[in-house]
């Protein structure tokens, strides 16, 4: 392609991202808009299949049927939610299994929040109510990026988070009119996965990397900081009708602002999560690839039944 060809078409992305209008996987994209759509979306998709984990953990544990196919339904639901963003990232030209690899390998990452520990009930109520409700405040902005499939992943997605969170905020409301044990259990999963939660939004807006091209290019449409002070505004006065107490002595409603003031989590801890040192991402990566290996099977039983029918076909 000549030069002149390439700047034209880069014009064209420029102004379809001036105008507001979605990029489609056909339309001509810089490289630097392609790789981080890649990565952030390979990550959210691996967020995804991991993130099945931390409450699979406890199918066979829910304290009755209901609530029992109540979880299976809402894990099937991260499966599928994986299957959408894998498939959102094939249309970047990238293949799925070595997106598995990249994960598989440490080379990509998946969100912090899913290496932390679920250790009792009350922890599955929570991960609905704020790892749920912070998936949905930096998720429904993603229904506008520019990217089409990406956007159009995420509509479908938020829907479902809506389900999931209101039966975290469900569980936690009826252990919170249940014994005082049971409100307890529920203000220990509060004061264990508030941090992590507000750790989910990323970094600092000034240590964030990504971010000031990630909304030029219309990818993101909020910084982390801005999210993570929505998503503590919307929970707050929840965590007041549950009556229970967000672990922060620093919370001050303002009045002139109409937000709360609140203490930033430990950045060093996200940190140290991100690179591998969580309370469990050695477990688990390692219960990943072990899913992974022992579907092997499937995966090869699948492809030799298409051939057979291209077969047939032929
Ligand atoms: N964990 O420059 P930034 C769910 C990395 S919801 C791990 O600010 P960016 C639903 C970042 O990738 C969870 N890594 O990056 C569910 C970058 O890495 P690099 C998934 C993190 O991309 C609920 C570096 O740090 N949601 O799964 C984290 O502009 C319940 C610098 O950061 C999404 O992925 C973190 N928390 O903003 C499932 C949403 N934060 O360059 C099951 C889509 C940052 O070293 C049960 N993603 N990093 O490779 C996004 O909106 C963005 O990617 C952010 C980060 C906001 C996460």
């Amino acid at each position: 392609m000549s030069h002149l060809g390439y700047a034209a078409l880069m014009d064209s992305f420029q102004a379809t991202i001036d105008a507001d209008g979605r990029i489609e996987p056909r339309d001509a994209m810089p490289d630097g808009y392609r790789k981080t759509l890649i990565r952030q979306i390979a990550q959210h998709a691996h967020s995804e299949i991991i993130g099945m984990q931390p409450e699979g953990n406890w199918i066979s544990r829910a304290p009755s049927l209901r609530r029992k196919a109540i979880l299976m339904a809402k894990v099937q639901d991260e499966a599928g939610h994986g299957l959408y963003l894998y498939a959102a990232a094939e249309t970047l030209g990238v293949d799925r299994a070595d997106l598995l690899d990249m994960l598989h390998t440490g080379r990509q990452k998946y969100s912090s929040i899913f290496n932390y520990p679920t250790l009792t009930w009350a922890d599955i109520g929570a991960i609905g109510w704020l790892v749920d409700g912070a998936a949905i405040v930096n998720q429904v902005p993603l229904c506008r990026c520019s990217y089409g499939p990406y956007a159009r992943a995420m509509v479908r997605v938020c829907k479902e988070e809506s389900f999931h969170q209101r039966q975290g905020f469900e569980i936690l409301h009826t252990l919170c009119n249940g014994t005082e044990g049971q409100k307890a259990m529920a203000q220990d999963a509060l004061d264990r996965w508030w941090w992590p939660s507000l750790m989910m939004f990323g970094p600092p807006d000034a240590s964030s990397t990504h971010s000031e091209q990630s909304m030029a290019w219309g990818i993101k449409r909020h910084s982390n900081d801005e999210l993570r002070q929505r998503f503590v505004d919307m929970t707050v006065p929840q965590a007041d009708v549950l009556g229970l107490r967000v672990p922060d002595d620093g919370l001050v409603y303002d009045e002139s602002t109409g937000h709360y003031s609140f203490t930033e989590p430990d950045y060093t801890e996200l940190y140290a999560v991100v690179k591998g040192n969580g309370p469990c991402n050695e477990k688990r990566l390692a219960h990943r690839v072990k899913a992974h290996e022992d579907g092997a099977w499937v995966r090869e039983a699948a492809a030799a039944y298409a051939a057979k029918q291209q077969e047939a076909v032929a």
